[in-house]
């Protein structure tokens, strides 16, 4: 594969953008080489300025569940063009997406839309917080909700159960607030309830997890929050940015039947542009600004370009649910593929996978939490994508990430992947 164009567009981006990139998993630093810039996608398969053709994995990281330039999509968004692009006035189009999700998703009455995942989970802590007027809140170690300042903590070294910041720029005032627990370590959760009586405002999980790698919840476990939660008077919140509308039309929610209180979307909601949302029952969602208290707001919420994309795609998700047999069906197949070839190897692994989520980890497993996504070997990973992507084949450059399968990939494009895969296989361990 020739990257040059691309190589000279990546020195040039970096003179003008913070690392070449606006979000930072895009640099491959992970993975080591330079990002290849892409010109254009259609269904399954991504151009990049050289010419080069992918298979795509990754989806936009998820927004992209039926392909890339989806007709669709395209041509409801080029009708809403001729009408203008934004107003900061209330439009009919938000109503009908607001009703449709509503409709779609358990638990929910009201919808408030934003731009972003990270604005969705942040706001839904504030929402929380401001309901229960408790402050702390609980994330678990290797899930990721954004950058807003409240997530950005990891343990720090010895205070295991209190956050200390993973991101300059994040003080100390704002780390003590988050406190951390294990992935599928209820006991974990049961201790920190126990040390902060009443002062847990919300509980903040990734339902099925996708920023270790795909972990899934183990049996009992979200259950097990659900209870602590009414137990404690403390706000379960589901972040559903990865997997609201993916893992079902009603998300991890319909999936794993597990209520939660507060839900955040993005990605697919957006249908490619930017969109989040945050939901919630009448009473809850009624403490925000204008109705309540809790103050939240944003110029572009509620674009009218961008809810006519996410409406139109949530549209198809709603009445067309044997995408979501499809799509899982093609990530077994791409599972079985996988697991049969590296069998035939010598080389540890263990891959997750839930719905059209999937990972492959370097290590024997189980993968189950942060910790034991950590061991994963990423030398084997770096050698593994680079000669994935020289096959023609994109996918998340780092472990610590999910692939995200759309329906536009052929059962072809999976047979091309495994073909490719069975070769990789020869070169990693070299
Ligand atoms: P955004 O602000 O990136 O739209 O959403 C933040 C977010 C919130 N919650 C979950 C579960 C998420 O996965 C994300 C964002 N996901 C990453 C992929 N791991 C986006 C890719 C990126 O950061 O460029």
């Amino acid at each position: 594969m020739n990257y040059r164009r691309s190589s000279l567009l990546f020195e040039d981006a970096k003179k003008i953008i913070p690392g070449g990139v606006n979000s930072p998993v895009r640099a491959f630093k992970s993975v080591g080489g330079t990002p290849i810039f892409i010109d254009r996608a259609k269904g399954s398969y991504l151009y990049d300025v050289d010419g080069n053709r992918f298979i795509d994995y990754i989806s936009s990281w998820g927004p992209m569940i039926l392909g890339h330039a989806y007709k669709p999509v395209l041509d409801a968004v080029k009708k809403r063009l001729k009408k203008g692009t934004s107003f900061g006035i209330p439009t009919e189009i938000e109503n009908k997406i607001a009703s449709l999700a509503i409709s779609m998703v358990p638990n929910i009455e009201k919808i408030r839309f934003v731009n972003s995942g990270t604005e969705a989970c942040m706001s839904a802590i504030r929402l929380a917080r401001g309901f229960t007027k408790k402050e702390k809140i609980i994330k678990f170690k290797g899930c990721y909700h954004g950058h807003a300042d409240s997530f950005l903590i990891q343990a720090g070294s010895g205070a295991i159960t209190f956050g200390s910041p993973d991101s300059p720029g994040v003080t100390q005032g704002t780390a003590k607030d988050t406190l951390l627990c294990d992935f599928n370590d209820i006991d974990s959760v049961i201790k920190i309830f126990k040390k902060n009586k009443n002062k847990i405002a919300a509980v903040i999980i990734e339902p099925v997890a996708g920023n270790m790698g795909c972990i899934v919840p183990k049996f009992g476990f979200l259950e097990g929050l659900r209870e602590i939660c009414d137990q404690n008077k403390t706000l379960l919140i589901f972040d559903e940015v990865m997997t609201g509308f993916r893992l079902a039309k009603g998300g991890a929610q319909e999936r794993l039947s597990v209520n939660a209180d507060i839900v955040t979307f993005g990605k697919v909601i957006g249908g490619g542009l930017p969109v989040g949302a945050f939901a919630s029952t009448n009473e809850i969602m009624n403490k925000l600004a204008p109705e309540g208290d809790i103050y939240q707001a944003g110029t572009l919420s509620g674009n009218p370009i961008a809810m006519e994309a996410g409406y139109t795609i949530l549209n198809i998700l709603n009445t067309d649910t044997e995408i979501f047999k499809s799509l899982d069906e093609k990530t077994k197949k791409l599972h079985a593929g996988m697991e049969s070839l590296l069998n035939k190897s010598n080389i540890p692994f263990s891959i997750n996978s839930f719905g059209s989520m999937i990972s492959l980890h370097f290590t024997e497993g189980p993968v189950v939490d942060f910790n034991s996504s950590s061991l994963g070997n990423n030398n084997y990973f770096k050698k593994y994508f680079h000669e994935m992507l020289n096959a023609g084949i994109y996918l998340p450059p780092s472990a610590f990430e999910s692939y995200f399968l759309n329906d536009a990939l052929s059962y072809q494009d999976i047979e091309f992947t495994l073909n490719a895969f069975e070769s990789v296989l020869k070169k990693i361990v070299i």
